[in-house]
């Protein structure tokens, strides 16, 4: 079946696209629409049409091109040629036009769309900048701001919007062939000069020296360490002040730089993580998905409100489980807050928050829960509790109901046995705020079920979650590398450092927060009461968190109490060093008989990094993830990870194998065994001379 397809309809020239699933730009595609201009420049067609059939518009380049030999005709050029056509060609926008999708629009002479279309220029999210001329031409049409806002975010745009700036002619209503031609045929009717964007002028009352200053530093806190952003700002600068030829000169050389480095790389390799990690690897093709209508959430607190958020926003009606009517009257406040939060924001109408409000029904009777197609389960983070949640459920809920922990560390088999139904128990671990972080751990028990897998991994995605797979161990994939990351922040606050150094490495590696601003932000007691009811042997080395429960015993709990590793001002929580954590931190090291010295910062960020990649190896090498990219996934959509360098098992093929095998050796020499054993798999790809892309995908 040809991706393109070219026929007259009356005096209009009709190329249609036709290559599932989003239409992006292949080469197939990029020949096909360049023989279908040629052929028709000779044709009886008046003016051309150029829509897609499927779900979508273009929705950009081929990503899967990318890296391989370049193949003619490129994007750039094949929209000169649509640029330099004779007759004007119109272009029809359903769904959406991203990327080279919108550059090739915006190459025709007129853009129309249904008023469900959405624009965009996403190229910044792979570490790229738009490169068949979106630089350059969008600004002519939007002005600066418009045409650096929407390139830096990447964000796409309503129709509606991308008519009040310019980007498209008209919103079109029905069907979209028909509206096309009839505008196509006022076009004709108008018999106007060919309206090439590339002839128009930037107006230049958008923008000044002071306004791109500005607009850099607003970039550098926007987009930290990232180098995209910046290269468009530039691209911009030269459509203000260069003629066009020049500009698109500039951006390819700009666009080229993009391509070549290591942030690009990485944020392609997201973009396919972040698709992959939904695909379960060994679960029939056919597995039957369980419907689900209506679900239950035990819990109304932090957690369990955050999630109910989550299938309402959806449209899934939630019956929220408390213990009194007081219990539930707090859980339903905090949502509602969460919504003004929302609404005040302007990113949702009070009418959608109070009709998303009214989809939450409040109950203290287990049995309103004999109905609910999947209940999760999110109440103190205690098994014995859990067990006794998950024993009721097993008494009430109809036969086939999902039954799902929000646990985020405790044996799901465990919980899977404290019922009669272990095929239908599943962890679903949300990350807080569960309404906003977009990871969902699925965790899946010895005994579940396909279908309950699978039924998860669909609605991870329907309520806007990206999904990650794990195999039950202590802390599943995130929490178990974070114990190893932590450990090693401890021991380098003990060691020598200081709670400000330590988090200024990991926040200009990239990391959103450091970890001691993180204990803060969690809460110190969190960990003290993870530990409480453990044998010493099990809480291990005590001098990895002596100085956490010193604070503790201080009452200093972090942000909570206005005082952690750092105090906090309590109007604007600001933190700022206190020098009473000097104090504590330089007894707990006498106590210990630690003489404290300088570390490094390269030598903090190896030991916090490679503890984590360390451990992510033993995590694969026991088959808890199904692959890397998994745990990419997990880190930078629940960890703060810097999507721009990958996630850490691709950060790890980055610094090489080899090196990291070395230095956690060293590190094993330097600081114990009990903490540096190199993970058998990262061992045996060193030996094998193999990188773990290469294992991945053997
Ligand atoms: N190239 C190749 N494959 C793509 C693709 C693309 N641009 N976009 C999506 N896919 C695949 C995706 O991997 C998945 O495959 C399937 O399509 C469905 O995608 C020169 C250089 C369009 C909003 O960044 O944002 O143009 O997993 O699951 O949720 O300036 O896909 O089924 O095998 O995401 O309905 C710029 C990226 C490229 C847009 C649809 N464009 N795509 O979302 O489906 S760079 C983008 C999206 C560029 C130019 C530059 C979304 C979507 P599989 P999906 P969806």
């Amino acid at each position: 079946m040809s991706v393109v397809s070219y026929q007259l309809e009356g005096d209009i020239g009709v190329i249609r696209l036709n290559n599932p699933p989003v239409n992006a730009l292949s080469h197939a595609l990029r020949s096909g629409i360049q023989d279908a201009v040629t052929q028709a420049q000779d044709d009886a067609s008046l003016a051309l049409v150029l829509m897609c059939e499927g779900r979508t518009f273009i929705a950009g380049a081929d990503i899967s091109e990318f890296g391989k030999p370049p193949m003619l005709p490129s994007l750039p050029e094949l929209l000169i040629v649509l640029e330099a056509s004779k007759k004007p060609i119109i272009a029809a926008i359903h769904g959406t036009a991203l990327g080279g999708g919108l550059e090739t629009a915006l190459a025709c002479h007129y853009r129309c769309a249904l008023p469900s279309a959405q624009v965009g220029l996403p190229e910044v999210k792979l570490g790229l900048l738009p490169g068949a001329g979106g630089t350059q031409r969008v600004p002519r049409l939007t002005g600066v701001k418009a045409a650096l806002d929407l390139m830096t975010t990447g964000a796409p745009i309503a129709a509606a919007q991308a008519l009040n700036i310019g980007l498209i002619d008209k919103v079109v209503e029905g069907d979209l062939l028909s509206a096309a031609l009839d505008f196509a045929n006022e076009v004709i009717a108008q018999g106007a000069e060919l309206k090439r964007v590339s002839d128009l002028e930037v107006d230049k009352t958008t923008a000044s020296a002071e306004f791109f200053a500005e607009y850099r530093k607003t970039l550098s806190k926007r987009l930290r360490g990232q180098e995209a952003p910046h290269r468009i700002v530039e691209c911009i600068e030269a459509a203000l002040n260069t003629p066009f030829d020049e500009g698109l000169k500039v951006e390819r050389r700009l666009f080229v730089e993009c391509m070549q480095s290591s942030q690009s790389g990485a944020l392609q390799h997201m973009f396919f993580a972040e698709r992959m990690s939904s695909k379960v690897k060994d679960l029939p093709k056919d597995t039957q998905l369980k419907d689900i209508k209506r679900v239950g959430i035990i819990g109304g607190g932090l957690m369990g409100g955050g999630i109910a958020m989550n299938f309402v926003n959806v449209g899934i009606p939630v019956t929220l489980l408390e213990i009194s009517q007081e219990a539930l009257q707090r859980g339903k406040d905090l949502i509602a807050k969460n919504y003004a939060m929302t609404v005040s924001k302007g990113k949702l109408t009070v009418e959608l928050a109070t009709q998303r409000q009214d989809m939450i029904t409040g109950t203290t009777d287990y049995n309103d829960l004999a109905d609910m197609d999947l209940v999760i389960e999110a109440v103190f983070e205690n098994l014995d509790i859990k067990k006794q949640v998950f024993a009721k459920l097993d008494n009430v809920c109809k036969q086939g109901a999902i039954l799902a922990s929000n646990t985020s560390y405790q044996d799901v088999n465990l919980i899977a046995q404290s019922t009669s139904r272990p095929q239908d128990v599943i962890g679903l671990h949300f990350f807080s705020p569960a309404n906003v972080m977009k990871l969902l751990e699925i965790v899946r028990g010895d005994e579940t079920s396909d279908e309950v897998v699978a039924t998860s991994m669909a609605i991870a995605k329907s309520i806007k979650k990206v999904p990650a797979l794990s195999r039950v161990c202590y802390g599943f994939i995130g929490n178990r590398m974070l114990r190893h990351y932590a450990r090693e922040a401890q021991l380098c606050l003990l060691e020598g450092s200081t709670p400000q150094n330590i988090d200024a490495v990991m926040q200009k590696f990239g990391m959103a927060m450091g970890p001691l601003a993180v204990g803060d932000l969690a809460g110190i007691d969190i960990g003290y009461k993870a530990r409480e009811g453990l044998t010493d042997e099990q809480k291990g080395d005590v001098r990895t968190y002596c100085i956490a429960d010193a604070l503790y015993e201080m009452g200093r709990l972090g942000q909570k109490t206005g005082a952690g590793y750092y105090q906090y001002d309590p109007e604007t929580r600001q933190r700022s060093v206190d020098p009473v954590v000097m104090e504590v931190i330089e007894a707990q090291a006498k106590k210990r008989g630690v003489e404290r010295k300088v570390i490094s910062d390269k030598t903090i960020l190896d030991r916090l990094t490679f503890a984590l990649i360390n451990e992510g190896f033993k995590i694969l090498e026991e088959g808890i993830a199904q692959r890397p990219s998994d745990i990419d996934v997990v880190y930078a959509f629940g960890y703060g990870f810097p999507a721009y360098r990958g996630g850490p098992m691709f950060y790890a093929d980055t610094i090489g194998l080899e090196k990291i095998y070395h230095t956690v050796c060293e590190f094993a020499d330097t600081y114990g065994e009990e903490f540096w054993q190199p993970a058998a798999l990262l061992k045996q790809l060193v030996e094998e001379g193999k990188t773990l892309t290469q294992w991945a995908n053997s």
